[in-house]
């Protein structure tokens, strides 16, 4: 089996903003929009967990550009970042903030950083901008992972979703069948290529009652860069921006 593409619909382009447009020009468009109020409230509540002058991690997507407009606004909260994207590096740049190569920095005490979906145990579907590598890793190095989304991201189960797999462009296929075998249909993200230089497959379909157990299987496979599940290190803490409030789980 090939994995179907969705290169109908979308252009070539290469950054983390546009892989997130060819995602939504998928399947993914049926979702309803979040709110931007409720995200960035989310976003504002992060910034206050942000000791003055500190050093973090900051992830990529649209409510993580609202948390970065928020730290344009307050100079001298954030002096220096560690980026998963070279979309949110440039935004931070632009509010003032330098950005440091994770290969100079010890651990980060923070990262703040926004996901696709979460459940209330605060694992994660990430991807949706296809960042999710550098997405992983600077978590990996963060002691403490903070996400930020709105209300209609939080599920019981993951996978409404498609899971975004960062894969080898020559193993995409390979990677595919194997998905088609899980029961999951894999849609090549056509167009997107990540700051890697690699392919993004968004898998439909897929069972996951363990996030768990699920993201270290597909680990396993031949070709595959990252899985889009963060559950083996899920968020520390969920900042949810709802019609009432930011909730904490
Ligand atoms: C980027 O690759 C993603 O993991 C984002 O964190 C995720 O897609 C959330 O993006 P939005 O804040 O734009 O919904």
């Amino acid at each position: 089996m090939v994995a179907e593409s969705n290169s109908k619909t979308v252009p070539a382009t290469t950054r983390a903003q546009s892989c997130l447009e060819l995602a939504q020009t998928g399947a993914n468009q049926a979702m309803a929009p979040s709110s931007d109020a409720k995200k960035r409230q989310a976003a504002l509540a992060a910034l206050e967990l942000v000791p003055r002058g500190s050093t973090i991690g900051v992830g990529t997507g649209s409510t993580v550009n609202l948390f970065i407009a928020a730290l344009a606004a307050d100079p001298g909260r954030v002096l220096r970042a560690v980026s998963s994207s070279q979309a949110s590096s440039e935004l931070l740049r632009q509010a003032g903030v330098a950005i440091l190569d994770l290969n100079e920095t010890a651990d980060l005490e923070l990262y703040i950083d926004g996901a696709d979906e979460a459940t209330p145990a605060r694992h994660l579907i990430k991807g949706g901008g296809g960042a999710l590598t550098r997405e992983k890793i600077v978590a990996a190095a963060a002691r403490r992972f903070v996400c930020i989304v709105d209300d209609a991201k939080v599920v019981d189960t993951l996978g409404r979703f498609p899971l975004p797999i960062e894969v080898i462009p020559m193993a995409r296929t390979l990677v595919a069948r194997e998905l088609a075998a899980r029961g999951g249909r894999a849609v090549w993200r056509e167009g997107c290529v990540t700051d890697n230089g690699n392919h993004i497959l968004d898998v439909h379909g897929l069972a996951i009652p363990d996030p768990v157990a699920l993201e270290c299987e597909l680990d396993q496979l031949a070709g595959v860069v990252t899985v889009g599940l963060f559950a083996v290190r899920p968020a520390d803490l969920l900042l949810i921006g709802t019609a009432t409030g930011v909730e904490r789980r």
